[in-house]
This record gives structure tokens, sequence and C-alpha cells, in this order.
């Protein structure tokens, strides 16, 4: 074996033959622990970007380590394959989707091969499979059946010059990206799924997932936005009509001074249907959508309506305006507004000369100035009559029980938590399966029909989803009168597909049923592997499909995903790595250039796997370097071999109390490192595990290359077996190969994880308290064999009692050796 570190041959090698061993293939096998490790499926746009290798590589090393535990380890990938690239590419390039996005998989299927990782490739599976996507259509049914789903108007981006819906990312500035049209807002009955009704159970059941990212878990908890408050029932002046607001702050109760509605509130509609100015304002306020983040700092504009509420306390009339900040899907669509503790209220009364009124003052008595900004915080009541006094506590509570003892409101839970629209007037996606007659209304297609299969060969050209002008596709019989009726042409979102495909893997060969015995085995994932970016939608809708697979009977778990690792992003000089900013570094190249491993071992020890990873050439190559000084440390040392085929049946052992001491605190040193390595991998910190492995090796180089000592040769041997182990599941062709020419029993990944022997740590140093003038300042361990004179050397230059001798002089030294005891008498130094 003397040649030079050559991965491209080697790492060839070594997927054949892991290949051909089928080492990968899944088994079920009961006598072991099972472990399911999952990173995040890609989307198959046909070219692999640094993000991905580090997703990737990352759950892989996980896989890998978890199976030289000796667990039985599933490690699924497959290909999340609806969505709008395939269907932007077939307009432009004329290619059907199929093909585009089946030709991008062969292409990423054996990128990811040359990275070696270890996928069970029997389960791989495509969303955009019939085979696949017919399950989904089934289940939609089955929450169609229990009434989890619903169709209503919802808001869409129309482009009126192509005469079709657009997606978000299909606008841009405000136009069309293909006509360049000015896009507007439409209304069309969209279906939704009542994600809203596990509100509660998604958000209380975050308390349990230990395993999770903090941050992962407050974003879901804001993005669930569970609120405590009280709708308060105004009435309409001459009238019995109520107008219901929902507030958090009843305690301002008094102070409101108008109520404000949005544009889509149904005396909003009323009152433009008599007065044009009023039609007019909603009309423009529809044409400038803004995202929900900007509503709070967007503008504020409204118009006044010629209604007046009645305060529910006082009495006293409150004009009704209608205004652009509030939202007719929050609450009730309508809010009192309090200009003084709430800022958007505050603005809005500015621009148009309404009343403010304080009813609260700050708690510690200074003073708020409500002509500058409004004063949101909570204090106390002022200006409020019999509530005058209180705290925000009290107050909240007298307020809501005088309104519920007067009929006029009650406490109430709302969640800024909107039912999830899952209706896409899209063609490249899994057809909604529903029925639309005009006698019987909307129907499921019956189970017997299923799959609804997505046609290939449709009209681009078209207007309009392509869908809707397939007379063969649309046109179909009612399950129920058997008149004519017509087929939905909206698609899924394609988060419904990443919402269960964890599920799938383990019988993605099933035909007869969604799921089998196998997805009982192996569910919940253990390990879930993707980027931050997921921390809301995917990461919410697969916990919510979770709950409805859980209560429809299919799986038996209440969470899909144990332990969550969210890796950081790929950075290039601060910036992250995109194809927009033309600075992404090319993982095949690299790959070709260095071998997978140096790629791998790169971006597992460039970074701790959460944090941003800054791109780096110098550091490939010095991944590089050290990948080749292990090569040829295996090349030198020979003994290595030597004593792995001498030895390898019979188990050496060796009275390590005999090597000498050099020999004994190296021994310790790399049972040290190993332990520390175990540690970092159990919670995946591992770029501190490569570190351990890089001193581990500074270790090994100690020994002498040709020593004829049997224990150094041991030493050797048995550093160099547990830095192959250690170093395996991040690097492990380099480590499958080395580990196979060394003789060294079976295949690595085979071999048994290595174990921190006890006796190699024990040491013949004695720990000593140290004292400054009779105080406890510190401890310091020192070799047994130490002469007093070292030791007094070691004990002033040690870190923890550096501030006690400063300006001091040292006028006595006492040791107490049966005590383990110092002690230094010092005193000021004159001169100071
Ligand atoms: C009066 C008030 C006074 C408010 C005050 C706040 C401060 P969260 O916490 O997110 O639930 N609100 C209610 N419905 C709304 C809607 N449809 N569109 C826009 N805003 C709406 O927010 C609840 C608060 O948001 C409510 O409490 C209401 O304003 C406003 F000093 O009522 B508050
Ligand atoms: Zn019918």
């Amino acid at each position: 074996m003397n040649d030079p570190y050559n991965p491209k041959i080697l790492e060839k090698e070594a997927q054949a033959e892991w290949d051909e061993k089928q080492i990968f293939d899944i088994k079920t096998d009961s006598s072991k622990e099972k472990f399911y490790c999952l990173s995040m499926f890609p989307y198959p746009s046909g070219t692999l970007h640094m993000g991905h290798v580090r997703c990737y590589t990352l759950a892989d090393v996980i896989a890998r380590h978890q199976r030289m535990l000796g667990k039985n380890v599933l490690h699924p990938i497959g290909w999340d394959a609806f969505g709008m690239p395939a269907e932007n590419a077939a307009i432009q390039n004329n290619v059907p989707p199929t093909q585009w996005t089946y030709d991008n998989i062969a292409i990423m299927r054996e990128q990811f091969k040359s990275l070696g990782n270890s996928y069970n490739w029997q389960c791989e599976l495509a969303t955009s499979d019939p085979k696949y996507y017919r399950w989904e259509q089934w289940f939609f049914i089955q929450l169609f059946n229990k009434d989890l789903v619903y169709k209503k108007n919802a808001l869409v981006n129309w482009d009126p010059v192509d005469k079709t819906v657009l997606a978000n990312e299909q606008v841009i500035d405000g136009r069309g990206w293909r006509s360049g049209a000015l896009v507007e807002q439409r209304e069309i009955a969209q279906w939704f799924i009542k994600i809203t009704a596990y509100a509660d159970e998604l958000l209380a059941d975050l308390d349990q997932l230990s395993g999770w990212p903090e941050q992962v878990k407050i974003m879901q908890r804001n993005w669930i936005g569970r609120s405590e408050g009280v709708e308060i029932d105004f009435t309409l002046q001459n009238s019995e009509v109520p107008i219901q607001v929902y507030t958090t702050r009843p305690d301002t109760l008094m102070g409101a001074t108008y109520l404000a509605i949005a544009i889509d509130h149904p005396l909003a509609k009323q009152a433009a249907q008599q007065n044009k100015n009023i039609a007019a304002f909603i009309e423009s306020c529809r044409k400038t959508k803004v995202a929900e983040a900007e509503l709070a700092t967007q503008e504020k504009r409204g118009i006044a309506t010629e209604l007046t509420a009645s305060h529910p306390i006082t009495n006293e009339p409150l004009p009704i305006w209608i205004a652009n900040f509030v939202l007719m899907e929050y609450g009730s669509g309508a809010v009192m507004s309090v200009p003084a503790h709430d800022q958007r209220d505050w603005e809005f009364a500015q621009v148009y000369n309404l009343p403010i009124k304080q009813v609260i003052t700050p708690a510690d008595g200074s003073q708020a100035d409500i002509q500058q900004s409004a004063f949101v915080d909570k204090g106390l009541l002022i200006n409020s009559d019999a509530f005058d006094g209180m705290n925000f506590e009290q107050a909240f509570h007298a307020i809501a029980d005088h309104l519920s003892q007067h009929n006029k409101g009650s406490r109430k839970v709302n969640y800024r938590l909107r039912d999830w629209g899952v209706s896409r007037q899209r063609y490249w996606g899994t057809p909604i399966p529903i029925i639309n007659c005009p006698q019987c209304g909307q129907l499921p297609v019956p189970e017997d029909q299923l799959p609804v299969v997505l046609p290939e060969h449709v009209d681009f050209k078209a207007s309009g989803s392509p869908l809707m002008s397939n007379p063969e596709f649309v046109n179909t019989t009612c399950p129920q009168c058997q008149g004519q009726a017509q087929r939905e042409t909206d698609t899924f979102d394609t988060f419904v597909e990443s919402s269960w495909y964890y599920a799938r893997f383990p019988c993605a060969d099933q035909d007869e049923t969604m799921f089998d015995e196998r997805s009982q085995y192996w569910l919940p994932v253990d390990h879930y592997v993707g980027g931050i970016e997921h921390a809301v939608l995917h990461l919410l809708y697969a916990r919510f499909f979770c709950k409805l697979l859980r209560d429809a009977g299919l799986v038996q778990i209440d969470e899909p995903f144990k332990n969550l690792l969210t890796q950081g992003m790929v950075l290039k000089d601060g910036h992250k790595m995109s194809k927009s900013k033309g600075n992404t570094v090319a993982p095949e190249a690299l790959i070709k250039h260095y071998g997978a491993d140096t790629v791998r071992l790169f971006t597992v020890f460039a970074a701790p796997p959460d944090q941003s990873l800054e791109w780096s050439d110098q550091a490939v190559e010095g991944a590089y370097r050290f990948l080749k000084r292990l090569w040829s440390f295996a090349q030198t040392y020979t003994s290595i071999k030597h004593i792995n085929s001498v030895y390898k049946a019979r188990k050496i052992h060796s009275d390590w109390h005999k090597a000498s001491d050099p020999q004994q605190k190296i021994r310790r040193e790399i049972h040290l490192l190993l332990g520390k390595a175990c540690y970092d991998y159990e919670r995946s910190q591992f770029n501190t595990v490569v570190s351990a492995c890089m001193k581990l090796l500074n270790c090994l180089q100690e020994t002498p290359v040709h020593s004829t000592d049997q224990f150094d040769q041991l030493l050797t041997h048995e550093g160099f077996s547990i830095l192959l182990r250690l170093l395996a599941p991040i690097t492990p062709h380099i480590c499958y190969k080395l580990w196979d020419e060394l003789n060294f029993e079976g295949m690595v990944i085979d071999a048994p994880w290595p174990q921190v022997i006890s006796e190699a740590l024990q040491s013949d140093t004695v720990e000593y308290v140290i004292q400054v003038n009779g105080k406890l300042r510190g401890h310091i361990e020192i070799e047994a064999t130490t002469d007093d004179a070292t030791i007094i050397a070691q004990v002033i230059a040690c870190e923890p009692i550096q501030p006690y001798l400063i300006e001091k002089e040292i006028v006595k030294t006492i040791i107490i050796k049966q005590r383990k005891l110092i002690n230094l008498v010092v005193k000021p130094r004159k001169d100071s």
C-alpha cells in the first residue's frame, strides 16, 4: 500500500463495495434499537449546492454514527418534486414537467451518490409519482368526510393579461413575471384545511419537544399567536345591531374614542353601497395589498362612515371609521381604537384629528407624554371612574366581569394562526380529488377512482391553469347522480406533500394502504435535519398532519420529529451563497478535485452545525491536508498492520502498568480525547469531534515511527483504530479504505464504537489545594513524583491565583503533602 492518497479512485471503490454488499439496505431487525434519521428532502432543481451538501452531510454523519453505535438505522432520501420551476421550465423551454423533473432527479441522484451518503435507496420516492400522491388524495377525502376541509373565498394574484393566477414568487414588483402587467387581487373559492382546530394542541405539544432548538419553538409559538382578551359588543346607535370587537387590552376600554373596521367588514360593504367615496376608498385599498408584516408600519389611511356606536359602559357616541390597518381575518375584523395607548390608533388619530384620551399612567409614578406617541405599556388606570387605580390584571378582570354581567362581552382566546389554504391554481401539483356537480355540489372522487392522475400532455399556452383547458381531465360524471360534472382544477400546495412524506418512506412501495407496519416500526423520526427557514410553515404543517394522521388511526405518534437540527447557512464573504448573488461554489467541482471526504470534512469542521458557515478555500485545503496526513500516517506506522495480522485471532491483553510514563501519558490523552469526541457526537457538535481527531493524530505521532517497543506498537494500533472509527461517520471513504488495508476486522462501519477505558484515564497525579495567606484560592493537579521546587514553580504559574500575586512578594511557601495543601504567604511589595 505505499500509494499516495488518491480519493478519486478510493471513493469510487468504496461506494461500489457498499452498493455491492447492500450494507445500507433497510432491514427490520427487532433485536436492535431503531433509529430514523432524515434530512428535509430536496426539490429536484438539477443542481446540488453547498447548502444541500451541508444538510445532507450532517444527516449522514448522524446516521452513520448511530449505526456504529449498534442501532438499526433508516436513512432515506426522496424528491419534493412538484412546484413552480418545473412548470416554468415547461413554459419557457417546452419540456414536459415530468421529463424535466425526472431528468433532474437522475442528475441529483448521482451527485448524492458521489458524496457517499448512506441512503436506503429502496425507499426513494418522488412526490410527483401517482403512487405517492394517490394517498394524499385519499387522505384529503378522509378529511373532507370528517369536515376538516372546506372551501371559501380568498384573495389570489391575478394577471389580467395572461388571464392567470400567479404564485407570490411570480409577482415581481407588483407585476406579472411574464406579461409585466400590473397584478390585481381577486377573490376566488379555494380549499382550506382546518389547522386552527389543532391550534391548542400544536401549541401545547411544543413543550414536549425537548430535542428541538428553542428558537424554532419560539417561532412556532409566535406564529400560532395565542392571545387572551375580551370580545366586546358595541351597538350601533339608533339600532340594535351589535358590532363586536376583539381586544387584548380591556383595561383601556374607557379610553376608546372611535371604532375602526376592516374594508371587508359587512358594515363597510354596506356603507360602500350608499356612498361612492367609501366604495372608491375600499377599491383603492384593495389594490395595495401589503404583507402582514408591513401592516403595522404602512401609512394609515381611512374614511369615516356615517355610523356611530355606543360605548358599552358610558353610552357615549363613538364614530365608526373604515381603516386600512384592520384585518378582516383577525378577531372580528373590528377594533375599539384607543389612540392614547395603541400606536396604530394614535397615528390614525393624528392623521384624522380624532380625540386622544389617556386612561393608563405608568405604575412607577412617571409621566407618559401621549402628545409624542402612544403609551403602550401596562400601568395603572386613570380617568376610568370605578376602575381608577387598578393595575392591568385587576382591570382586565373587573371590566371583563362587568361586561359579561351586562351581556356586553365575554372573555375570548384568539389565535393568529389561520386555516391553511391549500389550493393552487397551478398545473404541476397533486390534483385536488373533488368533483363539482351542478346538481349535487362538491363531492369527493370515489376511492376506487383514485388516483386522479395529472394529465401529461397539456397546453401551457392557454390562459388560466392548463388543467382548465383540458376537457378530458375536466369533464367527468357525477358519482352521485351520474350527470355531467366537472373536476376541480386546483392542485395542492406542495407543502401538503412534504407534510407526510416522512411516514411514507418506510413503505414507499406499498400499494394497498397509505402506511403499513413498517411505518409504525420506524416512526417517529429520531433526528430531523434541515434549514431554519422551515421553522414555521413546513415544520408546523408536518406536526399538524401527524396529528391528523393519528386521529385517523393511521399513525400512533403525536409528534413526527423527536430531535431537530437546523443547520446554519453557507456564506461566502459574509453573504448567503445564492445564484442571484453569483457567489456560489459548485460542490461537484470540489468533489472532483479533492474528493467527497474533503468536502464532508470541511463542511463539518468549519462551524458548529447550527451556526452559519463561512466559505474558505484555505479551510478546504486544510481539510485535504489533514486527510493526506492521516493517509501517510497509516503508510509509515507499519506496525499497525503487523499487530493486526499477528494478533488477529487472539485478543491482546496487556499490562499497561508496565508501559513507560510517557506511553501511559499518551494513552491517557487518547482516551480523554475519545471521551470528549463521544460527548460531542451525542450533542451533534461535530466540528469539535474533528478537532479532537486532529489532536489525536498529533498524539499518535509522538511515538517513534519504527519503534520495536511492544507498548509503542500497541499504543499506535489502539489509537489509530479509535481515530478511524471516530472519523468514519465524517470521512467514510478514507476510513473504510484504511481500516481494510490495515487488516482491521470487517468493515469500519460494522466495527463496534470505541469505548473509553477508564483505567487508561487514571493518572499518578495529586490534586493540591492552593491557599494564599490561608485563604482557599484554587486547585492544581501535579504529578506525584514532582520535587518541591517544581511544585512551587507550577503553583506560581497557575492561572487562578494570579490575581492574588499582583504587586505581592512571596515570603514563605508551605507544602503539606499529607493534606494535599500548599500555602503561599505573601505581603505587599515594598516598591509598590
Ligand atoms: C384595544 C387596544 C388598546 C388594543 C390598546 C391594543 C392596545 P393580539 O395581541 O395580536 O391578539 N386588533 C384586534 N383585532 C384586529 C384586527 N382585526 N386587525 C387589526 N388589529 C386588531 O392583538 C390584539 C389587539 O390588536 C387588540 O387589542 C386590538 O387592539 C387589535 F391600548 O384593542 B387592541
Ligand atoms: Zn350529481
